[in-house]
């Protein structure tokens, strides 16, 4: 594998990232070096279906594998529109959609191993479900019954986190200790960390000292920008002046720019990624380019900010469609195994629907515990005032 550095350089049309007073014209192009793939994208699978190769990172694909990769992102991807229409439903509160992200988060949620420890945002449902999470154990925090049901030490998967940027620190510290607990180096039980965060994230005081301190401790974190090129109203080419994963250099570690719609590249790109991190090569910076094809939750109407030209465009390059049509090319799938994915995935959306409507709304006192290990009277007083509050509706609780 090539030198990191060479990951830094920018391509020989490239602006001068650093020019003291930029020209207009380098101003603008390096407002749209943020926003266009460019030279240095990773892929292995175009969006038509077609492998191809890339000096630095290859991989070797069985048909087995590819066929287990779609149909992880066809499940996560019918869980997500099944938890969208609970919520248009009154089902749930709230829903944050993925739809468009499948590979990204597939290709790094498989690229991790069990002893890694993953540290999500909040739209990361499937990174939780290579995790071993079920979909419907996500369900809780968004019809506001718990605030994420998972075992976060068992699965090695973070409760999410809704504090823009917040995980990164978390995701920091924890490689910090990774490295002096003596988990990086050579042992074949050698660990790394991942951390997920958004384009719009990159902008926020936490991702900047969370890059230091990872840098700084050689700290063994993957950091896995998902470059959806929105945050909510707000387009990438206003957040920054240059592609995002050329931030990394400004911090001394590589970055890379990675298809986020090419389930091998992500895959590919992360796997190299963790085990460099697992030895020691830490910390690196992947950019996986993809799109947000749906709103930015289920409360945004993004018709009031963007051109519908640009998600029929990005429709041009989804995620599974180009697996799909790989898999018929190379005769590695017939429709019987088409026809099982989607049963499968019909069966994962009744079994959501299911344990949804049955979630148990919690009793009011729930949420004075577990705050402190002990008993705390300020808290108790405040705990028996909100009750009596409550009391003092017909029927009771409220
Ligand atoms: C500290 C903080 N500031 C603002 C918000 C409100 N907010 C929620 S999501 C979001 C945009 C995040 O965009 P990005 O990082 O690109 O992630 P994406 O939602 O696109 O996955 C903002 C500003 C927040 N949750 N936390
Ligand atoms: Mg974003």
């Amino acid at each position: 594998m090539s030198s990191p550095e060479k990951w830094t350089q920018p391509g020989p049309d490239s602006p001068p990232a650093t020019a003291a007073t930029p020209t207009a014209e380098q101003v603008i192009a390096g407002l749209r070096a943020t926003d266009e793939g460019g030279a240095d994208l990773v892929q292995l699978l175009t969006p038509e279906g077609e492998r191809v190769t890339h000096p630095d990172f290859d991989i070797d694909i069985s048909a087995e594998e590819l066929r287990g990769l779609y149909r992880d992102m066809v499940l996560v991807r019918r869980a997500d529109r099944e938890a969208n229409a609970l919520q248009r439903k009154g089902e749930l509160g709230l829903w944050v959609p993925l739809l468009g992200q499948e590979a990204a988060q597939i290709g790094a949620g498989r690229a991790l191993k069990p002893v890694d420890m993953a540290f999500p945002s909040y739209r990361e449902h499937g990174v939780a479900w290579c995790r071993g999470i079920q979909p419907h154990e996500i369900l809780g925090m968004f019809r506001g019954t718990d605030n994420g049901s998972w075992d976060p030490v068992e699965h090695r998967f973070h409760p999410y986190t809704i504090v823009i940027g917040n995980q990164v620190l978390n995701a920091a510290g924890y490689a910090m200790g990774q490295k002096f607990d003596g988990k990086v180096g050579d042992d074949a039980d050698s660990e790394a960390t991942m951390c997920f965060f958004g384009d719009g994230a990159t902008s926020q005081g936490d991702v900047h000292e969370g890059f230091v301190w990872a840098a700084v401790y050689d700290a063994p974190l993957v950091f896995f920008c998902q470059n959806n090129q929105w945050a909510i109203s707000e387009p990438t080419e206003r957040q920054s002046r240059l592609p995002l994963y050329q931030r990394a250099r400004g911090y001394g570690f590589p970055g890379i720019r990675v298809d986020g719609n090419d389930v091998l590249a992500t895959l590919a790109v992360s796997r190299w990624a963790l085990e460099e991190c697992r030895q020691g090569n830490g910390p690196i910076l992947i950019e996986a380019f993809t799109y947000r094809m749906d709103a930015h939750t289920t409360s945004d109407d993004p018709s009031r900010y963007r051109l519908s030209d640009e998600l029929e465009l990005w429709k041009l390059k989804d995620p599974i469609e180009r697996v799909k049509v790989h898999l018929v090319k190379q005769q590695w799938a017939d429709q019987d195994f088409f026809d099982s994915v989607e049963a499968d995935a019909e069966e994962l959306a009744i079994t959501m629907r299911e344990h949804c409507v049955a979630l148990e709304t919690p009793p009011a006192e729930r949420i004075f515990s577990n705050v402190y290990a002990e008993e705390n009277p300020v808290l108790d007083a405040q705990r028996d005032e909100f009750l009596a509050y409550h009391a003092g509706f017909a029927g009771g609780e409220h």
